[in-house]
């Protein structure tokens, strides 16, 4: 297994000194030591994985030097436009590591978001011209592959992909700063689930938010039958729940993430001019990326009622604690408008949290059916 330490160190001593990216579980021991080693210009999390490249691009023109950029494998979506039109050789020709979690690796178990892009993250770097090496636990393995994988970046001046599959690096933690913030999110839903009439269409972001309304929502006797649990397509469920609400009639509740949020921002304008009056576009902010490890959004430090208010919503709530949530629930909470609600809450979840049954498209057909009523 590889030491996240020994990796720092080596990729110091090749002359790789930049990293930035967005997080992904299976590199999460190495990014909390990148996290805690590296100089804050010297690590950067981007909101989504194309800036990742572009910052990239900027440090090697500047410095000459061999960045890295890391994402989970999901990302690579959002990495196809700058590696074709901007670092690949044909055109400003950028050498750069791309450490790419490999999740759905063929002949690994892994959730259903996960599988078809597995099976297709090789072909799809090679279809993009972009040599592709796999890391092994295998410490002294994987460093010659490293280095050979930085002297072919900056040979032929491109970007190499690095595969990471799952179970590679020791674990490394620290131990979580206490948030400021003591909401808990998986009770949030909760109580917002306890406050639906039943008939609202609840959509969820990626990552832990979805899983806890799943569990939240058998609880409560399955109260809510319309929702969709955005499993995949980071940053874009809140336009799924856009949507919905432009073509049915209920009320929709959309529970997005800081970091999801981030990830497409552009979004906001676009909700709160063609929403209407009834949809409550649920921020549950807790400042990181919890779901993959807890890596910092710097959510924390934005005004989301004035950028709210900006955009075009028609409310902006801004929940801090318990006094505050329960303040709303009881009189704003059946408010028809276009709302823009933020609660801030700690970067915890349960550790033995499940994960919906069943198939994505018996999801969709459940969602299609209950819409019918
Ligand atoms: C395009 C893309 N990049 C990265 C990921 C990996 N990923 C899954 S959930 C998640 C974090 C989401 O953070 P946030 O929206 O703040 O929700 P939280 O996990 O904190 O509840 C990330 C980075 C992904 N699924 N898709």
């Amino acid at each position: 297994m590889i030491q996240p330490a020994s990796l720092y160190d080596f990729l110091q001593k090749k002359g790789v000194r930049f990293y930035t990216g967005v997080p992904d579980s299976l590199l999460k021991s190495f990014l909390t030591y990148v996290q805690e080693k590296a100089g804050v210009d010297e690590h950067i999390i981007t909101a989504n994985e194309g800036l990742a490249m572009g910052l990239a691009t900027g440090h090697y023109f500047s410095t000459g030097a061999v960045p890295l950029v890391y994402l989970q494998n999901s990302g690579l979506g959002n990495i196809i436009n700058p590696l074709t039109s901007l670092a690949d050789k044909e055109m400003y020709a950028v050498p750069m590591i791309l450490l790419i979690g490999w999740r759905g690796k063929p002949g690994t178990q892994d959730e259903p978001q996960h599988l078809k892009m597995g099976r297709i993250t090789r072909t799809m770097l090679e279809a993009l011209e972009i040599p592709v090496y796999e890391l092994i636990g295998n410490e002294e393995k994987s460093f010659s592959i490293i280095e050979e994988s930085i002297k072919l970046a900056l040979n032929q001046k491109t970007p190499v992909a690095l595969l990471v599959p799952d179970g590679i690096f020791h674990k490394y933690e620290l131990t979580a700063a206490k948030s400021r913030y003591t909401l808990q999110r998986e009770k949030v839903i909760a109580q917002i689930i306890e406050r639906c009439n039943g008939d609202e269409i609840i959509v969820c972001t990626t990552g832990k938010i979805g899983r806890e309304f799943y569990e939240q929502n058998i609880k409560a006797g399955n109260k809510i039958s319309k929702y969709f649990l955005s499993v995949g397509a980071m940053g874009h469920a809140n336009h799924i729940g856009l949507g919905l609400r432009l073509s049915s009639k209920s009320r929709v509740i959309m529970l997005d993430g800081d970091g999801a949020l981030l990830m497409h921002m552009g979004a906001l304008p676009a909700i709160a001019q063609h929403a209407g009056t009834d949809f409550m576009h649920i921020i549950i902010n807790n400042g990181g990326h919890e779901s993959v490890g807890g890596q910092p959004t710097g959510a924390f430090k934005i005004d989301f009622s004035q950028l709210g208010e900006s955009c075009g919503y028609k409310k902006t709530v801004e929940i801090r604690y318990g006094k505050e949530l329960k303040e709303w629930l009881a009189k704003s909470f059946d408010e028809r408008t276009s709302s823009l609600v933020e609660i801030r809450t700690s970067l915890v979840s349960r550790n033995d949290l499940g994960r919906p049954s069943g198939k994505p498209e018996d999801w969709k057909n459940n969602l299609m059916k209950a819409l019918k009523g």
